[in-house]
């Protein structure tokens, strides 16, 4: 790691106490092993376009058919986006302008449903999402909500109790995947399902869309409807979010996106996410993917044979949820606190059939994109594990315990410097 170069120069001779809190945050990113699965680092060039000039333009619309002039080049960059995600992720159409992930489930809502229709979605507190129907959220607020969860033994989504919610209730529209499923989707069956009964599917890989990408996980298409996903966590683009789907949806998302939900897109956004694309559809981008899921595989054993209580005991793909009550832990605050000090970052998670709550929730939730991106791989999700361990070990959280861990923990993450951060 060079920290002598300094890619904030320019912007700190202007404005000093931003790039100041920007120039910190790039050595902390680099100096903890960052396990929240939702993150990630985004390479230089989708750091490059998402930070470049087209952040000055608007272009409501679409390509060729725009409320404002001067889009001969915007028009070529979005359909160039919309090209790569229609072939990374195999769909007949793709829409690559939500803000967000919620914004781009929502357009999906809107675009099969009217409020008050029926639909299902997984469980906030079983691994969902607070945008597939929670009662905070406005999908649960505007839409009837059937709510499906894992089953209590397994731990994984029970398909019986999905088909035979869906029999008695009929909906619309169905949701699959979630945020903190260590267990890939089956989508074959929710597809049965769906057909079965009439509804929509729609896949939400926000999580797992890199991974899919990748060919490390199960493909949507051709069995949903549907396929929703941000844009930074395994596919490592910016912050951001994409749809794609079917022909027989393209016009009713597109809808729903603009002018239903938003205003002008993104370009700059936008830019990033056709970066991140093209970065996606590069043989190592495969390798990485892979690479993901092994370490995470990896990490849950060393984890598991270390006495932790992993939940459905493992995992498939790059996400661990893990109950850390079972090592002596009032709860995954603590814990992840603890962790945090020792230099190793995830987050408290509620687990199925938690015996605590929302605000006192009995898990941590980890992954491994951020490690792997950094070139880790099995013999150091060991170590990790072991570190992690050992933190986990000391419920009392002895500060001269997670000062020493912490030592190991930069150590181990100089010699895994994150690919060209500094340059
Ligand atoms: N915040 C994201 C996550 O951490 O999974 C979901 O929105």
């Amino acid at each position: 790691m060079n920290t002598q170069t300094d890619p904030f120069i320019g912007g700190r001779a202007q404005d000093s106490a931003i790039f100041d809190l920007i120039k910190q945050e790039t050595l902390r990113q680099e100096l903890v092993l960052r396990l929240i699965p939702s993150e990630n680092y985004a390479s230089k060039p989708v750091r490059e376009a998402t930070g470049s000039i087209l952040t000055n333009k608007y272009s409501e619309g679409l390509p060729g058919r725009r409320y404002y002039q001067g889009q001969k080049y915007i028009d070529k960059l979005e359909n160039l986006c919309i090209e790569r995600a229609k072939a990374v992720f195999n769909g007949e159409h793709a829409n690559v302008q939500p803000y967000s992930g919620s914004v781009a489930v929502l357009a999906c809502y809107f675009a099969v449903c009217q409020a008050g229709d029926t639909v299902m979605g997984p469980r906030l507190d079983h691994g969902g999402h607070l945008s597939h129907g929670h009662k905070v959220n406005l999908t649960g607020k505007l839409f009837n909500m059937v709510q499906y969860g894992v089953n209590q033994q397994t731990e994984v989504v029970d398909m019986d109790e999905v088909r035979e919610l869906a029999r008695q209730a009929r909906p619309k529209m169905i949701i699959a995947g979630g945020t903190a499923f260590p267990r890939n989707v089956d989508f074959e069956a929710f597809a049965a399902i769906a057909k079965e009964v009439g509804a929509v599917l729609v896949a939400d890989m926000s999580h797992t869309a890199g991974l899919i990408a990748g060919k490390a996980y199960p493909q949507p298409f051709p069995h949903v409807d549907i396929m929703v996903t941000t844009s930074h966590k395994t596919l490592r683009g910016p912050r951001g979010a994409l749809i794609v789907c079917k022909h027989e949806w393209a016009q009713k998302i597109d809808t729903a996106v603009f002018p239903l939900l938003q205003g002008g897109p993104h370009q700059h956004t936008q830019a990033g996410i056709g970066v991140a694309l093209f970065e996606a559809q590069q043989p190592a981008f495969r390798e990485y993917a892979a690479n993901i899921v092994r370490n995470s595989k990896a990490l849950a054993q060393t984890l598991m044979e270390g006495g932790l209580r992993l939940i459905s005991n493992g995992t498939d793909n790059h996400l661990i949820l893990a109950d850390v009550t079972s090592m002596g832990w009032e709860g995954g605050k603590p814990a992840a606190v603890a962790m945090e000090k020792a230099g190793i970052e995830l987050n408290a998670n509620m687990i199925p059939f938690d015996k605590g709550s929302a605000f006192k929730p009995s898990g941590i939730r980890l992954g491994t994109p951020s490690l792997t991106t950094r070139g880790m791989g099995t013999e150091e999700m060991k170590k990790v594990g072991e570190l992690m361990l050992r933190v986990l070990k000391d419920p009392s959280a002895n500060e001269d315990n997670l000062r020493r861990i912490r030592a190991e923990v930069q150590e181990l993450c100089l010699a895994f410097p994150v690919p060209d951060y500094f340059v």
